[in-house]
C-alpha cells in the first residue's frame, strides 16, 4: 500500500539507504486510519532522536507520527527549541522557522499548497514550544487564528525555554524557579488554550502524553476541522525533566500526576457546536471504514 504514495526509482534501490528502504516498504502511508497501535509492527516515522533520554517530547512526537492521517501529504513547520532538534530525523516533511514566524510561515505555506494542488487535501502542522508559540511568537500566532487560517497549531508545553537553559516563559506555572529564572514567577500560567478559542480556533484541546490513545484523538481532531473548518490548537504537556530536576524515567509520573483531579493538565476540550456535530459525523466514518476493513480481512483469510 505505502509504494502507491512513495516511490523510489528502480535504479537507485540498491543505493538507498536501508532505512530509506524500510519506509518505503513498511510504514503506514496511505492508510487513513493510522493508529499509534502500528508503532512495533511497522517501520516509524521517527525510531530516534537527539533529545535527553526519558524527554517526553520524544513520546510525543512517536504518538503523533503514528496519528497524522496522512504523513505523504503533510508538512511541518517547527521553530527554535528542542523540538527542533528532532525534525532532521523524522521521515515527514518539514520547515525550520525563525523562532517565533512559524505560524506566518504556515499561513502562506498552507495558502500556497491550496492553490497549487486544489483538489489535494495537504495538511500544514505548525510544531513548537511554548516559548515559541506563547512569548515570542504569540503576535502570529494569534494573527493566523485571527485570519481562520486552516491549520493545527501544536505547542509542546514544557513550561520553560529549555533548549537554551531554562528561562521563564508565559507558560510557566506561578512561583517556579528555574535554572535561568531564578526569583521564581511571578504570575499565574497563561491560560492559552482559552485564549485560542476566544481568538477563533475551533478545535483546543490540552492534555499531557501520558495516553496514546488521548493524544492520538486529539490529533486527528485537530487535523480534521482544520482542513473542513478553521484553524485548531493542541497543548501537549512534555515536561522537562531536566529541569524539574526528574530522573529519565520519571516523565510519566510527572505528566500522571498533573493530569489528576486539581492538576494543571486535567485534559480539557474546547469546540464549538458545528465542531461537535462535525466530529460525530468523522467518527461514525471511521466506525464504518473500520468495519468495512475487519470484513474485507476475515473474507480474505476465509
Ligand atoms: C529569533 C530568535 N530569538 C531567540 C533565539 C534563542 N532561542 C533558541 S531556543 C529558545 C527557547 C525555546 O523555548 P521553547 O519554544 O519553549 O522550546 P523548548 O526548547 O522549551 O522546547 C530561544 C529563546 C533564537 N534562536 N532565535
Ligand atoms: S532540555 Fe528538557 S525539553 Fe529539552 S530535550 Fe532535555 S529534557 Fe527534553
Ligand atoms: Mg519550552
Amino acid at each position: 500500500m505505502s509504494l502507491e504514495k512513495i516511490q523510489m526509482t528502480e535504479g537507485l534501490m540498491d543505493i538507498m539507504p536501508p532505512e530509506y528502504q524500510e519506509l518505503v516498504s513498511n510504514a503506514t502511508f496511505g492508510n487513513e486510519d493510522r493508529s499509534w497501535k502500528d508503532i512495533g509492527s511497522s517501520k516509524e516515522l521517527i525510531e530516534q532522536h537527539s533529545l535527553c533520554a526519558g524527554c517526553p517530547e520524544s513520546i510525543a512526537f512517536r504518538f503523533i507520527l503514528a496519528a497524522i492521517p496522512a504523513p505523504e501529504d503533510t508538512i511541518f513547520v517547527g521553530s527554535t527549541g528542542c523540538t527542533s532538534l528532532v525534525f532532521p530525523h523524522v521521515g515527514v516533511q518539514n520547515i525550520h522557522s525563525l523562532f517565533g514566524n512559524q505560524n506566518a510561515i504556515a499561513s502562506g505555506l498552507k495558502r500556497a499548497l491550496k492553490l497549487r494542488f486544489p483538489d489535494k487535501e495537504k495538511d500544514v502542522i505548525v510544531l513548537a514550544g511554548d516559548g515559541a508559540t506563547v512569548d515570542i511568537g504569540l503576535d502570529y500566532t494569534m494573527q493566523s487564528w485571527f485570519r481562520q487560517e486552516n491549520f493545527t497549531t501544536i505547542c509542546f508545553d514544557n513550561e520553560l525555554y529549555a533548549n537554551t537553559g531554562g528561562q521563564e516563559s508565559g507558560l510557566m506555572q506561578k512561583g517556579f524557579v528555574a535554572k535561568m529564572a531564578p526569583m521564581g514567577k511571578k504570575f499565574e500560567k497563561v491560560r492559552l488554550p482559552e485564549i485560542a478559542f476566544e481568538a477563533g480556533c475551533h478545535y483546543v484541546a490540552c492534555l499531557t502524553v501520558s495516553k496514546p490513545n488521548r493524544v492520538e484523538k486529539a490529533i486527528r481532531n485537530a487535523i480534521y476541522v482544520a482542513r473542513e473548518i478553521g484553524p485548531t490548537y493542541v497543548q501537549l504537556y512534555t515536561p522537562c525533566i531536566l529541569e524539574i530536576g526528574k530522573q529519565s524515567m520519571e516523565g510519566l509520573d510527572e505528566m500522571k500526576d498533573s493530569e489528576a483531579i486539581g492538576g494543571r493538565f486535567v485534559m480539557k476540550e474546547l469546540m464549538t457546536d458545528e465542531v461537535r456535530e462535525f466530529l460525530k459525523e468523522k467518527d461514525a466514518e471511521q466506525k464504518e471504514r473500520k468495519k468495512l476493513a475487519k470484513a474485507k480481512a476475515a473474507a480474505v483469510t476465509a
